[in-house]
């Protein structure tokens, strides 16, 4: 099969075999992403908020025994941290409720270490209360990280004590704010207070999750959401959604998280150290344009806004990535295949609905989309996506163009997922086509898109 698939590849390309990674998957028994993962994923892009008692004392780590009094964000408005997220095209807000050092940024009962005692609001406020409404209110989903390593509390360490004392907290933040679309679990573990080593009753507190929120997707430590393995926002090249998990294949996508500044907290002096939009449009291609969802960290400041620069340059993304994507070439496109199982058609994957794919026939483990711009087109960004509600199939693609009298290889990439995307020097053609490898089960392209955007040149 690898050989045909090689053989089929390098007659493509001209320029020899490509090598397929990853895993073959099972037509039958194949896994598939829950309803909740699935919009997930279709979501794309997240935010993260941190922000507590490290914004006031310049750290990233608090040691437990920072002064709730620090806390006194002058002018906090959630809303507008909502605002900004949601202009700049992010679909779920995800915030610290409780970073290592322990702060509530909720007046938990099972505490004192927490906003009860912060001069905000006069010890009245509640920050996640805010959020969550404040993300209700701008159509923005709502999730929350809740550091299980805690600095403050005396029985970290003490474990049932302390599970116990975890899971009182996990239930406040569940049961009081309306819907969680996402529970943020980090596994550092630190040494207690008494010397002794905390161990986490991860079952336990899912099992909470499942009872209280069952739409809850659990992310990192936890069975839904998988950490992408580094905190610069940047997936593999080959990115499957299907993971081995506790020696079974799973459904276990990825999740890329990167700070817009150098720290997850706010910093003055970070102000002028907000990450560029080169940078920024790199990292959206290689989360989102990898199979991965973006989670990207724009710390409030201690006015208790998001800073100015940071505004700015998400206006800037937004802008570069609207004029990106404004206008699909290869949209209402003259689609062929010779590979389309019965009851499809090519044009499915240039119609711009997302309910709609094409389905390659099930015979052949390598199929070929073509499609006819109807003029000479410039372009330089490919966007392909799977159709993954039926899984994720593709391990091996190929971008060709016709210069009339061959087929060139533009671009050529692995695995595709929900989507794919892939920046290159401007090509021009007519006629393009998309060569796909598979194995088990034939592919299913939700969407063969091509851009012009020079801005964007790599
Ligand atoms: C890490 C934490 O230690 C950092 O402070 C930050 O919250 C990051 C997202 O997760 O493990």
């Amino acid at each position: 099969m690898r050989d045909s698939l090689q053989l089929f590849i390098a007659t493509l390309t001209g320029v020899g075999a490509i090598t397929v990674p990853g895993v073959a998957q099972p037509a039958a028994g194949m896994p598939l992403p829950t309803p909740q993962q699935l919009a997930w994923q279709e979501d794309e892009m997240a935010m993260f908020l941190h922000f507590g008692v490290n914004t006031f004392t310049d750290r990233e780590w608090g040691e437990g025994t920072e002064d709730p009094a620090v806390f006194d964000p002058t002018e906090l408005d959630a809303r507008q941290w909502a605002r900004v997220a949601r202009e700049a095209g992010f679909k779920l807000l995800i915030l610290t409720a409780k970073h290592h050092d322990g702060f509530c940024l909720w007046p938990s009962a099972y505490t004192e270490h927490s906003v009860k005692h912060s001069p905000w609001r006069g010890g009245k406020g509640d920050v996640v209360r805010e959020v969550a409404d404040a993300c209700r209110a701008e159509g923005l989903k709502f999730g929350f990280y809740l550091s299980p390593w805690d600095r403050h509390e005396p029985t970290y360490g003490d474990s049932p004590a302390y599970n116990e004392h975890f899971r009182s907290q996990l239930r406040e933040l569940l049961t009081g704010y309306g819907d969680v679309t996402e529970v943020w679990f980090d596994g550092a573990c630190g040494e207690g207070p008494n010397g002794k080593r905390q161990e986490y009753d991860w079952e336990s507190y899912y099992a909470l999750i499942r009872e209280l929120q069952p739409n809850a997707l659990i992310a990192i430590c936890g069975p839904d959401i998988r950490w992408v393995g580094n905190e610069d926002g940047v997936a593999r090249e080959t990115e499957w959604s299907v993971q081995e998990r506790n020696g079974a294949p799973v459904w276990y996508p990825a999740e890329c998280d990167v700070s817009i500044r150098p720290g997850w907290f706010w910093h003055a002096e970070q102000d002028a150290q907000v990450k560029s939009l080169d940078h920024l449009l790199d990292i959206y291609f290689k989360s989102v344009g990898r199979n991965s969802v973006l989670l990207l960290n724009v710390p409030p400041n201690r006015q208790g806004l998001l800073a100015e620069p940071d505004v700015e340059r998400l206006r800037e993304l937004r802008e570069a990535l609207d004029e990106a994507f404004a206008h699909d070439l290869a949209r209402g496109a003259e689609a062929g295949s010779a590979d389309t199982a019965d009851d499809s058609l090519p044009d499915y994957a240039v119609d711009g609905d997302p309910a709609t794919y094409w389905a390659a026939s099930g015979g052949t483990t390598e199929s070929v989309l073509e499609i006819d711009l109807r003029e000479p087109r410039e372009f330089n960004v490919l966007s392909v996506q799977e159709y993954i509600a039926q899984g994720q199939r593709v391990d091996g693609y190929t971008l060709q163009a016709w210069d009339g009298q061959a087929w060139t290889e533009v671009v050529r990439g692995t695995t595709i997922g929900h989507k794919k995307l892939d920046r290159f020097p401007m090509a021009m053609a007519q006629r393009v086509r998309l060569g796909l490898a598979h194995h088990d089960a034939p592919p299913l392209i939700r969407a063969f898109e091509l851009y012009h955007a020079p801005r964007l040149a790599p």
